[in-house]
C-alpha cells in the first residue's frame, strides 16, 4: 500500500537499515539469519522510536522552556490501530524503508502488515481520540494523552455459522515496542474505605489501594515537528505478591492481590450502551482519572508554585462521562490535600476542565446508582453532593440535578464541573441544547460550544490512499498533508477530462488491489468495475444495518423478477462487530451473513449482487476498504448519529454518500454539494414526529410493496430454511414498534439506490462526483477541530509555525 520508491534518500536508508540491523542484534538479541519476520518488524520500529524520541524529547523540552499551557487528553478509549506505517509516514522515512528492507530481502508492506492493530477502543470516540493524538503533534500543541493499558482490547470476532464469536484479542503476546515502561513513576490508587475529619480536614482512608503504572507512547506528528505521549496506565497490586500465604501452602491466596488488581486494565468494556460489570466500570475510570491527575499535578507543581495558575497552564479535556470523576477528584486533591477553600477548588477545576458530548442516546449516557459509587468512592460523593447543592442553590430556576432518578447523572456532573461543553457536529451541538441540556443550557448559555469531528488526512489519505494521494500531489503540491483546506485547489481539476480520467483510474486500482485481496483471503471473486457499497461501523439498531440489508434484498428480488434489465453491478461490503450482549444486533449480523451466503451462490443474480460481511471489522480494515468504496452508507435514523467519522473519510477518499440528514453528514452535504451527495429520509424534527403516529410502521409497509416483500422473505425462511423462525424477531421489530423508523424510511432509502445505482452508469460524472467530494473535504480535517478546541475551548497555542 506503500508509495512508489523515487531514486535518493540513499543516506536515510543507509542509516536506517544500519540501525535496523543494530536493534536487531541488540535490542532483539538476534542475528540476521534467524531473524522471523516479527523480529526485522521489531528492530526496524524500534529504530523509528529513536527518531520519534528524539522529537519528543525536543519537544518537551521546548514546551518547559515556553512555559506554555498543556493540554491533557482523558479518554477511555484511544482506538490507535497499527502505529509503525503512520510514523514512517509522519518522519518522511516511509521510502528509506523500502529501500532499507529491501535490501535485507524484506518487503516493507509485509513488515507493517505484521504489526496487530491496538484496539484499545470500541469504535468512533476512540479513533476520534487517536486522530487526536496525532493532530495535536502535527500542530506542536503540548499535550499528553491519558487512557488505560487495557490488556486486552476490544474482542476479535469471528462467524461461526454467520453468527459473530468474541475471542479474547491479544495484542500484548508479542512486545509491544512503542512503548516506555515508567516503573519509577508508579501512583497509588484507593477505593472504598470511609472519611473522617481532622483539625477540620476531610481525609479518606479509602480500604483497598492498587498501583497505576505508566507506559508512554509518543505519537509524532507530520514531518516529525513535534511529538506528545499517550500515557497508558496499567494496574498492578501494591504487594504484588502475598509470601507469608504462600509460605502456608496457600499458592492461589498468594496470588490473588495481583491478580485481582490487574483485573482493572485486563479488558476494554466490549460494550458501549449496556450495564454489565458496572462496579468494575466505575474502578476502571476512577483508576485511570485518579492516576492521571496525580500526574498533571505533579508536572504542574515541578514548574509552578501557584494553584491559581492551574486554569492559565492546564486543559483538561473529558472524552465523553467515562472520565466524569476528575471534577470532583480535582476538587479533592485541592480541597482536601492541598487546603484550597471549597468554591474555590470548584472554580479553580472548572477552569481546567471541558466535557465533550459524544451521544445523545438515553441508554448509553452513564448514571451511576448512589449506593455503588458511595461505597467504592466515599468522599467524590460527599463532593459531588455539595457541588450540586452549591450549583442548585445559586440558580433556584432549577437547572436538573446532578442526582437524579436515585442516580448519579455523570452528563450533569461533567457539564457542572466544565467551563465548556462541546458537540461533535452542528446538529447533534444543536440538540444538545434542546434535548438533555436544555435546563443547564438555559442557565449557562455561553458553555455548550460546537467543535465538528474531523479524521487525520496523514493515516486516512496519505497513507492508505497512495494512488489518490500520489495523484493530488502531483496536481497540486504536497501542501495538503499538513494543510488539508488546499484540497480545494483541486477544484479548477475537475473541469479537466484529463485529471477525471486519472481520478477515475486510482480509485480503479484501489478496486483491484481490494478485489485481489478478496478473492485471496475470503475466495469471493467480484468484479473490480461492480459498485462498491460499503457500510462499515458498529452494528446498532440506530445505524441501521438492517435498512440496508432490507433494500438489498429487495433488490435481489427485483433482479430476479427481470434479469435481463440493465442493473448496475454492485458489491455490498459490511463490517462491524456488535456489543456481545446486544442480541438484536447479532441477529442483524447473521441475517447478513445468510443473505450472503443465499445471494452469492444465486446463478442468475450474482453477477449483478454480491455481499460480503468481512470480520474483525478493525482500523486496518477500514484503511483497505475505504479507498476501494464507491458509496458510503451513512444511513442512521435522523437524530441519533452524534458526527460519524467514517463519513469524512469516505468522502475524503472519493466515495459518494447516500445518508439521511444526521450528525456530520449535514455538513459534509453542505461542503460538497447536495448535487454531490444522495440524501433521503426524515429529519431529525419529523422522526419525532413520525414516533407519534402509533401504527407508522404498518402504515409504510401498506405504502411499498418492496418493503413487504422483503420481509416477507425474513418471515419464510428464505435466508435461514432450516430454521424459518430464526428471523421473525427482525421483522416484527420494523413491523411493529419500529423505534429506529427503518420501515418508515425505507421507500426513500430505496428510491436513492435506485439513483445511485442510475449514477453509477456514467462513470464519468460519477468520478467527477468523486472528484468533487475528495477536493471539497478539506474542512473534515482533525487538524481543523484541534484548533477549534485550542482557541474556543483549552486557551492552548501552538509551539512550531
Ligand atoms: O464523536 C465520535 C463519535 C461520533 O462520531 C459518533 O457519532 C458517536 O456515536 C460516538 N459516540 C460514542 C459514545 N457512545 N457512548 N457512550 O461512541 O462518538
Amino acid at each position: 500500500t506503500l508509495h512508489a520508491v523515487p531514486a535518493g534518500d540513499a543516506i536515510d536508508a543507509t542509516a536506517l537499515k544500519a540501525d535496523v540491523l543494530k536493534h536487531l542484534t541488540f535490542t532483539i538479541g538476534r542475528a540476521p539469519e534467524d531473524a522471523a519476520l516479527g523480529d526485522w518488524r521489531m528492530a526496524l520500529s524500534f529504530a523509528v522510536r529513536d527518531r520519534i524520541t528524539e522529537s519528543w524529547l525536543a519537544s518537551e523540552r521546548a514546551a518547559r522552556e515556553a512555559g506554555a499551557k498543556r493540554v491533557y487528553y482523558l479518554s477511555l478509549e484511544f482506538l490507535i490501530g497499527r502505529l509503525l506505517e503512520d510514523a514512517l509516514v509522519n518522519l518522511g522515512l516511509a521510502e528509506a524503508a523500502e529501500v532499507a528492507l529491501r535490501d535485507l530481502g524484506l518487503a516493507l508492506g509485509e513488515v507493517v502488515a505484521d504489526e496487530p492493530d491496538a484496539a484499545l477502543g470500541n469504535g468512533g470516540l476512540g479513533r476520534l481520540a487517536a486522530c487526536f493524538m496525532e493532530s495535536l503533534a502535527t500542530i506542536g500543541c503540548p499535550a499528553i494523552g491519558y487512557g488505560i493499558r487495557y490488556e486486552h482490547g476490544l474482542f476479535r470476532q469471528q462467524f461461526e455459522h454467520g453468527r459473530q464469536v468474541e475471542l479474547p484479542e491479544l495484542w500484548l503476546e508479542q512486545q509491544h515496542p512503542w512503548e516506555f515502561e515508567r516503573p519509577g513513576s508508579r501512583l497509588r490508587v484507593g477505593f472504598g474505605g470511609h472519611v473522617h475529619q481532622v483539625e477540620g480536614r476531610t481525609i479518606w482512608h479509602p480500604a483497598e489501594e492498587v498501583e497505576a503504572e505508566a507506559f508512554d507512547t509518543p505519537i509524532v506528528g507530520w514531518e516529525g515537528q513535534w511529538a506528545n505521549p499517550l500515557r497508558l496506565w496499567s494496574a498492578r497490586a501494591v504487594y504484588p505478591f502475598d509470601l507469608n500465604r504462600f509460605n502456608h501452602g496457600d499458592f492461589r491466596g498468594a496470588a490473588e492481590p495481583e491478580a485481582l488488581a490487574r483485573t482493572i486494565s485486563r479488558v476494554l468494556y466490549p460494550d458501549d450502551t449496556t450495564d454489565e460489570g458496572k462496579a468494575l466500570r466505575l474502578k476502571q475510570e476512577y483508576f485511570f482519572v485518579a492516576a492521571s491527575l496525580a500526574d498533571i499535578l505533579c508536572r504542574f507543581e515541578r514548574d509552578f508554585d501557584d494553584l491559581a495558575l492551574l486554569p492559565e497552564k492546564v486543559a483538561i479535556q473529558l472524552n465523553d462521562t467515562h472520565p466524569a470523576v476528575a471534577g470532583p477528584e480535582l476538587v479533592r486533591l485541592l480541597h482536601d490535600e492541598r487546603g484550597v477553600e471549597f468554591s474555590r477548588a470548584v472554580e479553580i477545576a472548572r477552569g481546567c476542565l471541558s466535557y465533550t458530548n459524544h451521544t445523545l442516546l438515553p441508554e448509553a449516557l452513564e448514571s451511576w446508582s448512589e449506593g455503588l459509587f458511595g461505597h467504592l468512592l466515599p468522599r467524590h460523593l460527599e463532593i459531588i453532593e455539595r457541588i450540586d447543592a452549591e450549583h442548585y442553590g445559586a440558580h433556584p430556576d432549577r437547572p436538573g440535578s446532578i442526582f437524579e432518578h436515585g442516580e448519579i447523572q455523570m452528563g450533569t456532573l461533567s457539564f457542572v464541573m466544565a467551563h465548556k461543553v462541546n458537540g461533535v457536529s452542528a446538529l447533534h451541538t444543536e440538540l444538545m441544547k434542546e434535548t438533555v441540556f436544555e435546563g443547564l443550557h438555559q442557565v449557562h448559555p455561553d458553555r455548550i460550544v460546537n467543535q465538528t469531528n474531523g479524521v487525520t488526512p496523514r493515516r486516512w489519505l496519505k497513507s492508505c490512499n497512495a494512488a489518490l494521494s500520489d495523484l493530488i500531489t502531483e496536481t497540486i503540491g504536497a501542501g495538503w498533508v499538513r494543510d488539508l483546506s488546499q484540497l480545494e485547489r483541486l477544484e479548477p481539476h475537475l473541469g479537466d477530462g484529463a485529471f477525471i480520467n486519472r481520478y477515475a483510474a486510482a480509485k480503479r486500482a484501489n478496486k483491484a488491489v481490494f478485489s485481489n485481496w478478496l478473492a485471496g483471503d475470503y475466495g469471493l471473486k467480484v468484479d473490480p468495475d461492480a459498485m462498491f457499497d460499503a457500510q462499515i461501523k458498529r452494528i446498532h439498531e440506530y445505524k441501521r444495518q438492517h435498512l440496508n440489508i432490507l433494500q438489498t434484498i429487495a433488490a435481489w428480488q427485483a433482479i430476479h423478477d427481470d434479469p435481463q434489465a440493465d442493473w448496475t453491478p454492485r458489491l455490498k461490503i459490511f463490517g462491524g462487530k456488535a456489543a456481545p450482549g446486544y442480541h438484536f444486533a447479532k441477529d442483524i449480523i447473521r441475517l447478513i451473513n445468510d443473505v450472503a451466503a443465499r445471494l452469492n451462490a444465486d446463478p442468475v443474480t450474482s453477477k449483478y449482487l454480491q455481499v460480503i460481511f468481512l470480520p474483525n471489522y478493525n482500523v486496518s480494515l477500514a484503511e483497505r476498504i475505504i479507498p476501494a468504496s464507491d458509496l458510503s452508507e451513512q444511513i442512521s435514523t435522523a437524530g441519533k448519529e452524534a458526527s460519524g467519522t467514517g463519513n469524512m473519510k469516505f468522502a475524503l477518499n472519493g466515495a459518494l454518500t447516500i445518508g439521511t440528514l444526521d450528525g456530520a453528514n449535514v455538513e459534509i452535504r453542505e461542503q460538497v454539494g447536495p448535487e454531490n451527495f444522495f440524501l433521503f429520509g426524515m429529519t431529525a424534527a419529523e422522526v419525532t414526529a413520525r414516533r407519534a403516529v402509533p401504527d407508522h410502521a404498518r402504515r409504510a409497509i401498506e405504502g411499498s410493496a418492496p418493503l413487504a416483500r422483503a420481509l416477507g422473505a425474513l418471515r419464510d425462511g428464505t435466508f435461514s430454511p432450516d430454521e424459518p423462525g430464526r428471523y421473525h424477531g427482525i421483522a416484527d421489530n420494523i413491523a411493529g414498534g419500529d423505534h429506529f423508523l427503518v420501515a418508515s424510511d425505507f421507500a426513500a432509502y430505496h428510491a436513492a439506490q435506485t439513483d445511485v445505482s442510475r449514477a453509477y452508469g456514467d462513470r464519468e460524472t460519477w468520478a467527477r462526483m468523486a472528484a468533487r467530494n475528495t477536493a471539497r473535504s478539506g474542512w473534515f480535517s482533525s487538524d481543523r477541530t484541534i484548533r477549534g478546541y485550542m482557541g474556543e475551548i483549552w486557551g492552548a497555542a501552538p509551539l512550531i509555525d
